[in-house]
């Protein structure tokens, strides 16, 4: 008979939870992760997954508990993502669970990717210990914690957040193409949080001609630079542009068609950047340029494109977020931009539904925050 999840066990994955944030922005292509080891209710061990190639949460926890003086066997761990079996850039925590002498492990959410996909849980249930993956609030939790780790685990591409600033009436910039600034600066420092947060950032030419952006985090805690991405269909961008003149600063991939004029890609692989050639319409583009910055393992993607580029990520369907901000003012005008371009939906039947929103206050905007798809 399989034993009870207790709402003790719940509090201490929500703990579990709060301690894999500790990775944000600094684990990536790898998961966060949080653990607790507790006795009898009482915590004995804490730990999450710091940085890229260091200790696994569950290992962190057990190397915690024996700092304070403590022995871990006997005692229950709860993790936020379950334990892996393989050996990678770290051991087996398997094999330092078993090592623990851990009498229990309650895990709120499966590992999607390949090499895991409920080996270890299968590994330490052989062993006898008691192995319980829970369902409800903390295991929609654990797996909100994962998206980009786990759509890239599932389908190989990076999850796309697409950020825009709009209007009270809709639009991105008025007429005549002015846009600065619609969002307030609070917003703005949230934004540039987001590009320190994600593996690449991604702008269309008209962007990145138009700004002349250097598209970097420029936020203090920033500890890693996303690779810059830009949809240069000919391959336009200007070797003096701020983009490739950073490029020592942060990566730069520039994704451009095959009819691009060939010594331009070459000059702007010369330069130092990327290029990937893709073909097709916009949101075939879109697909290809996806999987092949998904092969080069980058999970997330903060889409800060202008319509053209934001309807063809939402007409390949590869939009799984979107961060609006919606500020106090109104611009109208017939010709003053929408947040998307592109085809889109035919008929309102059918039109994206969101899955959830959430939205708060971001100084004077209204920050909402709508998921389209869930990994
Ligand atoms: C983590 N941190 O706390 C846990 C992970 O290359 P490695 O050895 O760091 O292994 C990474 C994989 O290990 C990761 O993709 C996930 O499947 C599993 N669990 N990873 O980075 C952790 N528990
Ligand atoms: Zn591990």
């Amino acid at each position: 008979m399989s034993a009870v999840v207790t709402a003790q066990d719940r509090l201490q994955l929500q703990r579990a939870l709060e301690l894999a944030e500790g990775g944000r922005g600094r684990v990536s292509p790898n998961p966060l992760v949080g653990a607790i080891l507790a006795r009898q209710g009482e915590v004995i061990g804490e730990g999450f997954h710091a940085e890229l190639g260091g200790l696994h949460a569950e290992v962190a926890a057990i190397h915690e508990c024996r700092a304070r003086g403590l022995d871990p066997a006997g005692s229950t761990l709860y993790v936020t993502l379950e334990p892996c079996a393989h050996h990678g850039r770290q051991p087996p925590c398997t094999e330092a669970i078993l090592e623990a002498r851990i009498a229990r492990v309650v895990i709120a959410s499966e590992d999607p990717s390949e090499k895991a996909s409920g080996r270890g849980p299968g590994i330490l249930r052989d062993e006898g210990l008691e192995v319980e993956v829970v369902g409800g609030p903390e295991a929609a939790a654990a797996r909100l914690l994962n998206q980009a780790f786990r759509k890239h685990a599932r389908i190989g591409r990076p999850l796309v957040i697409a950020k825009s600033a709009l209007s009270l009436d809709g639009r991105v910039a008025t007429t005549g193409g002015d846009s600065r600034w619609i969002s307030g600066e609070a917003s703005r420092r949230l934004a540039h949080r987001w590009r320190a947060e994600s593996d690449a950032v991604c702008v269309g030419i008209g962007t990145a001609l138009a700004d002349d952006p250097l598209l970097t985090a420029r936020e203090p805690g920033a500890v890693r630079q996303p690779t810059r991405v830009v949809f240069d269909s000919e391959a336009r961008l200007p070797l003096s542009s701020k983009l490739v003149e950073s490029i020592d600063a942060a990566p730069l991939a520039v994704i451009a068609r095959p009819a691009a004029p060939a010594e331009r890609i070459e000059a702007l692989k010369a330069s130092g950047a990327l290029v990937i050639v893709c073909d097709g319409d916009p949101a075939g583009r879109v697909a290809g340029a996806l999987a092949e910055l998904g092969r080069r393992g980058l999970t997330s993607l903060l889409l800060e494109g202008g319509p053209t580029l934001t309807g063809a990520f939402l007409d390949a369907s590869e939009v799984d977020e979107l961060r609006l901000f919606v500020a106090p003012i109104v611009i109208g005008g017939a010709g003053a931009s929408p947040v998307a371009g592109g085809t889109g939906a035919a008929t309102i039947t059918d039109a994206t539904r969101a899955l959830a929103m959430e939205w708060e206050r971001s100084d004077g905007d209204l920050l909402i925050r709508a998921r389209l798809r869930e990994w």
